[in-house]
């Protein structure tokens, strides 16, 4: 046993780090160095949302709480979910029958100019039903809401004293958590981490000198069975309105003392070391319509059996194994100050007072990187608005599947950070989305192809929300769409765009070729539309119109790729170009409806008619340079606050405006340390202790945004040209990235010096044919070599 004071190894590792910094600041060459990845702190969590550290396995997200006399630890699994078609026979996926029937009588009042008649006869008609208040959860009836499983409690029986050299602490290079403390010359040392390839969470608990332990799980779910064999707790139980069935189970593994239970407890006594194997699963399967059916019992059983039989080095080596092949694909390095010495929530607080710590904006952009791969795997669920963390049976919003920005945002980073792996559980989700979105598109608007609105459940809810100024919009589908246009785009799979993505694109088409009407200008618009929580119900929403348009242009460049030519095709083409173009309105403004009629002294967080700027690609400083101006006048006239998501969002925007300076400006702002904003806020966004971000309270999203901005300051790829350091901030003068993705399939190392591109490796395939272009370098065109090479 060899506990060292991790303190020490800190102090140590901050000269070495100092040292190094002056070392590698002056590197000539792309080679890369590790930046220090840690957050750390010197007292436990209290706060689940702010303090407490996340990690994960891909399926499972657990809360790490670090408290020296009883640990906890709390979990959750993607799939356990309340709600859906077991909660209630009545259960149609949101669905209105035959609402369609008013749909001639809205578009005729607003043809009219009735907007307010309009509106009133859409809040009558198209809204979701879910059955509220005859099931226990009276905010979302049978919509249902994502669930917590479960805490685990380990209380550790220690000697009375003082804590001495505490730390707590989350090394997002390797993916592990730890927590260390001495009590009169005893030390302690856990460590957690989460193994994707054997789906099992692993926690460590050691001492120096023999210690005593008890060991809880506690569930705010009906408990099934409970029992203790072999060495394992296994703890089955359900959902209460659905009977959604899961089992966890809790395997000790251990080199020396007893372990007996009683009543529900574990006792483990005299043991200088022992270690939870962790497994959950639960019923829920990604089938419509019955979304059940899963074996539960069998998947903890083989998991369990296959992470008990390889040791704790093992189960921790193939985790790292696992994690680094994807981790390390990306490393950035920005010259600058970096206070590691600092515990991470001082450190967040000195660097928005100071605005210097480039290391933590290195950090901050890492992180989302280790979220995503710690909450998004192939085969697990994909994340929803807290990604795989929420300790709650009723989440704020529910912990959906939201449309109309927060969901796209949460997936953004992963093409832009080579982590196109992590992408597919969002791709499979959509499409589990296309049955049960077609028929809510022929109930509500009589319309072909699929549709989703606002909210998205696990249970394919697809309607409009049950509120019309926040759950209507169509929209959802075609931008859900762009994302499997740009999983091709990125990876150049082409059986993938075939077989997967071309179909499902194309049905979110058909639904817009019908829903668009003709104006009386004959320009096609959406009838009735909503801007995204901004509205009002009119004809149309630019955002409606930049999403057709986007969808319908992926739609034309997959069946180019393909060799495509058909009815849909020429179709497609023409819907395009016969959609509203953005309009410029009085004030120089994007305009945000069809009506010349924003606001200029509005601040909403939304600002929806963007989307062509980003994540689009309708709008660019290059190709539509007085759209990109107006775009300009709108963001200076919203402002630079908001909540989380929106700050990320305005970083993306700006990047793609070519303002380094002010995307960096809007990612400091989205560092903002709210440490004590407690309820749903609208407005003043920022980052809680534990670098999640506090919409508030906490969403995933703004951390993703802010990632995948940080991205678009180093590389663009959304004109077909590859723009090197397009938005470059004054105050990033040297650095390097490694590893970035382009649209083309590249794969990018850029270095920069004073400012300037000092040099740049663009790596395609050997088989990659032609003449590309690229920005921001001397040489406007390159070829690669045979071996996919490019080197600048
Ligand atoms: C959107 C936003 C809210 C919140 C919610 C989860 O509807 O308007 O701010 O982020 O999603």
């Amino acid at each position: 046993m060899n506990i060292q004071n991790p303190n020490n190894i800190m102090k140590s590792l901050f000269k070495a780090t100092l040292f190094c910094l002056s070392i590698c600041l002056n590197y000539q060459s792309i080679g890369q160095e590790k930046e220090n990845l840690e957050l750390w702190y010197n007292t436990p969590a209290t706060d689940w949302m702010k303090e407490a550290l996340p990690i994960g396995n891909g399926y499972i997200g657990a809360m790490i709480f670090g408290n020296s006399q009883e640990e906890h630890i709390q979990f959750s699994e993607g799939t356990l979910w309340s709600g859906g078609p077991s909660s209630n026979t009545d259960y149609n996926f949101g669905i209105q029958k035959d609402a369609n029937k008013n749909l001639p009588k809205v578009r005729e009042l607003l043809k009219n100019g009735k907007n307010t008649a309009a509106d009133a006869l859409t809040k009558k008609s198209f809204v979701g039903n879910i059955n509220t208040g005859k099931k226990y959860n009276a905010e979302f009836g049978d919509y249902g809401s994502q669930q917590t499983m479960g805490d685990i409690y380990v209380k550790v029986a220690h000697k009375k004293g003082d804590i001495t050299n505490y730390k707590r602490s989350l090394d997002i290079s390797n993916s592990i958590a730890k927590v260390y403390f001495e009590v009169d010359g005893t030390k302690y040392e856990r460590t957690f981490f989460g193994n994707y390839p054997k789906n099992t969470m692993v926690y460590q608990f050691k001492s120096s000198e023999t210690s005593s332990y008890e060991i809880r799980l506690r569930s705010p779910h009906a408990l099934i069975k409970e029992d203790f064999e072999n060495n394992t707790y296994s703890f089955e139980g359900k959902v209460a309105d659905n009977a959604m069935g899961f089992e966890t189970k809790l395997y000790f593994k251990f080199l020396e003392g007893t372990i007996r239970y009683k009543n529900g407890i574990i006792y483990i006594e005299n043991t200088k070391e022992f270690t939870i194997l962790h497994t959950a699963a639960t019923a829920y399967s990604l089938e419509f319509p019955t979304y059940n059916g899963t074996d539960y019992k069998t998947i903890n059983y083989e998991n369990l059996t296959a992470a008990s039989l390889i040791s704790y080095n093992d189960l921790k080596a193939e985790h790292i194994k696992d994690y680094t092949n994807l981790f390390n694909r990306v490393q950035l390095n920005i010259k600058g100050d970096s206070f590691t010495e600092l515990p991470t929530d001082k450190r967040l607080e000195n660097y928005f007072a100071t605005k210097t710590d480039t290391g933590l904006e290195i950090l901050y952009f890492q992180y989302a990187r280790y979220l995503m791969i710690s909450g998004s795997r192939p085969k697990s669920m994909s994340m929803h608005l807290q990604g795989k963390w929420n300790n709650s049976i009723n989440a704020p919003w529910a912990a959906d599947y939201h449309s109309n920005i927060n969901l796209q945002m949460i997936y953004w980073p992963a093409e832009l950070t080579n982590l196109s792996e992590c992408h597919v559980p969002f791709l499979n989700y959509i499409e589990s989305l296309v049955e049960p979105g077609k028929l809510a598109s022929k109930e509500f608007f009589n319309t072909r192809g699929w549709m989703v609105n606002t909210m998205c459940n696990a249970f394919g809810y697809t309607s409009p929300g049950w509120g019309i100024p926040w759950g209507f919009f169509p929209g959802g589908a075609g931008w859900f769409s762009q994302h499997l246009w740009d999983h091709y785009d990125f990876t150049q799979d082409t059986q993938f765009l075939e077989l997967k993505a071309y179909p499902v694109m194309k049905e979110a088409a058909l639904f817009w070729i019908d829903y668009l009407t003709k104006d009386t200008q004959g320009k096609l618009v959406s009838a009735p539309s909503y801007s995204p929580e901004h509205g009002s119900i009119s004809s149309g929403a630019s955002m409606d119109h930049q999403i057709a348009w986007d969808l319908l242009n992926n739609c034309i460049k997959a069946a180019e790729v393909l060799n495509i030519t058909d009815n849909f095709t020429k179709e497609a083409i023409a819907v395009r170009d016969a959609i509203l173009q953005p309009q410029i309105g009085s004030w120089g403004q994007l305009q945000e409806w069809k009506e010349d009629i924003d606001d200029p002294d509005n601040k909403h967080r939304h600002i929806s008619h963007l989307f062509a700027l980003h994540p689009g690609n309708q709008i660019s400083t290059t190709k539509t340079p007085e759209l990109a101006e107006a775009a300009k006048v709108t963001l200076n006239a919203r402002g630079d606050g908001g909540t989380g998501w929106s700050l990320g969002w305005k970083v993306n925007f700006w990047a793609r405006l070519k303002d380094g300076n002010r995307a960096h400006s809007l990612l400091q702002n989205l560092l903002n340390p709210v440490f004590s904003k407690e309820a749903r806020m609208l407005n003043g966004g920022g980052t809680y202790q534990n670098l999640l971000c506090a919409h508030p309270p906490f969403q995933l999203d703004g951390n993703m945004g802010g990632t995948a901005g940080i991205v678009e300051m180093l590389l663009q790829s959304h004109t077909e040209t590859i723009e090197l350091l397009p938005a470059l901030p004054d105050a990033w003068q040297e650095g390097k990235v490694k590893g970035l993705k382009a649209r083309g399939g590249f794969e990018i190392n850029i270095a920069w010096k004073q400012g300037k591109l000092s040099k740049a490796t663009i790596k395609g395939t050997p088989y990659k044919k032609g003449t590309f272009t690229i920005k921001n370098s001397k040489i406007k065109k390159f070829k690669l070599n045979s071996k996919g090479y490019f080197v600048l």
